[in-house]
């Protein structure tokens, strides 16, 4: 039985088409650079967003009009998957994410809630047996629960640290069922308030510990996920300790865990750490650690996480920049971490919403491509850095140069000439390719 009914599978139909259930530039199969659409995308759905927020707001209830609606607990568990695979399929998106918490209600206790899981993790299971659909990377909720009121793996609680450790032991069986991608963990209360009542040494050890556990366990099990870490700054916690990606990054070296590790960059985590995207993808790249993306984009006129779908086609196009340049995601992917604006109620609204994200990161990497093929940026570096190539700036780079032999070359030389960083001209060379 349809739930979506009324609505077909997705087609691309070129830019001509004004069926706004169409898609005007994706176009799976197209080869860009080499590779497939498709799997240079590695596109995903957030179940959470897009099956279980009904556009609620700190000012009033949800206003969706969902067609599982009705139903609660397990029932409403089960129509949801129901719903969602129907969706992937018409939508043609071959991947999908979820938390633990999204999939399957809470029970009274931790083994209640486990089964709970297991029965819509079967069904989900059997779903998968004939969609092509796979599971990019799930997650555990901890951050939801008053439980983790002090954090998860940060808590100043022992006895909340083992219920999270538990958590995310079952998350990873969840992941080896269902052949997750990958792992992901965005620390939603892994922060502080106050350093008046925070051990911050020993919350940061323990965070470190808590890792260093599940990739143990991972390998116990035979779980082979690539392990993600989602930075942001803030919300909920007023000072996340994966503040951005070169925090984080830091954070991975000092403990020794960045061999098992890599990033989850979220295009609104990054600015609202007063970063773009485009810098936190490249700090992920330049440090071979840039994993996957939460495509989505804040709002600059506000200072929260508003998850809207990513229709910004210039910050698009220098995220997949970023992307094409890293030789795409690996086991990674983009996972549309977004959701439709609260008087978006329909449910048709999900596919404008996925369609419009689609179509806007398959122009970015048709751009970035070009851009890439042109050498437009490359030729940018190579000209502004010139004299790093010859020369004294060739005995700087290449070690042969000390303070000393500094001096001696420039000490008699006189005034030095700089060159224009000839910023509006790039600008503008920038949007023949974006536009
Ligand atoms: C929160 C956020 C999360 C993570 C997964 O801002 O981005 O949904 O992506 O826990
Ligand atoms: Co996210």
């Amino acid at each position: 039985m349809s739930v979506f009914q009324g609505i077909g599978k997705i087609q691309y139909e070129g830019k001509q088409s004004k069926n706004p259930l169409a898609f005007k530039h994706y176009n799976p199969d197209e080869i860009v650079l080499g590779r497939r659409m498709e799997d240079y995308l590695r596109f995903a759905v957030a179940y959470w967003h897009t099956f279980v927020g009904e556009g609620s707001d700190p000012f009033g209830v949800g206003t969706a009009i969902r067609p599982w609606q009705g139903s609660n607990g397990l029932d409403l568990a089960k129509r949801r998957v129901e719903a969602s695979f129907e969706f992937y399929e018409k939508l043609g998106i071959p991947y999908f994410c979820f938390h633990d918490r999204d999939i399957a209600p809470e029970g009274d206790t931790l083994r209640e809630t486990n089964k709970n899981l297991d029965v819509i993790v079967g069904m989900m299971k059997d779903y998968m047996k004939t969609s092509k659909v796979k599971l990019l990377w799930n997650t555990a909720n901890m951050f939801t629960n008053p439980r983790f009121v002090h954090g998860a793996a940060t808590s100043s609680n022992a006895e909340v640290f083992a219920y999270a450790a538990a958590q995310v032991k079952k998350a990873l069986e969840t992941g080896l069922e269902l052949g997750s991608e990958n792992y992901v963990f965005w620390g939603g209360r892994e922060g502080y308030e106050s350093l008046l009542n925070t051990d911050m040494k020993l919350e940061l050890d323990n965070l470190a510990r808590f890792l260093r556990m599940a990739v143990d366990y991972a390998d116990e099990i035979g779980y082979k996920g690539q392990f993600l870490i989602e930075p942001k700054p803030k919300e909920p916690s007023k000072h996340q300790y994966d503040f951005d990606a070169a925090t984080t990054i830091a954070f991975l070296k000092t403990y020794g865990l960045d061999d098992r590790f890599k990033l989850n960059i979220e295009a609104n985590h990054a600015t609202l750490a007063g970063h773009t995207f485009e810098h936190e993808l490249h700090v992920s790249r330049i440090n071979g650690m840039l994993g996957s993306i939460d495509a989505n984009q804040g709002d600059t006129l506000l200072g929260w996480d508003t998850d809207e779908f990513p229709t910004d086609l210039a910050s698009v196009t220098l995220a997949m920049y970023e992307i094409v340049k890293n030789d795409g995601l690996g086991s990674g992917g983009v996972n549309f971490d977004a959701k439709v604006r609260r008087q978006s109620f329909d449910a048709e609204d999900l596919f404008y919403a996925h369609i419009a994200g689609m179509d806007t990161f398959a122009r970015g990497l048709k751009a970035a491509a070009r851009l890439i093929e042109e050498r437009v940026l490359d030729q940018v570096l190579e000209e502004r850095y010139e004299s790093f190539r010859s020369g004294i700036g060739l005995e700087i780079v290449s070690g042969k140069a000390d303070f000393k032999s500094l001096e001696a070359y420039i000490i008699d030389k006189g005034e030095i000439q700089n060159k224009s960083g000839r910023l509006e001209q790039i600008r503008s060379l920038l949007n023949e390719y974006i536009f």
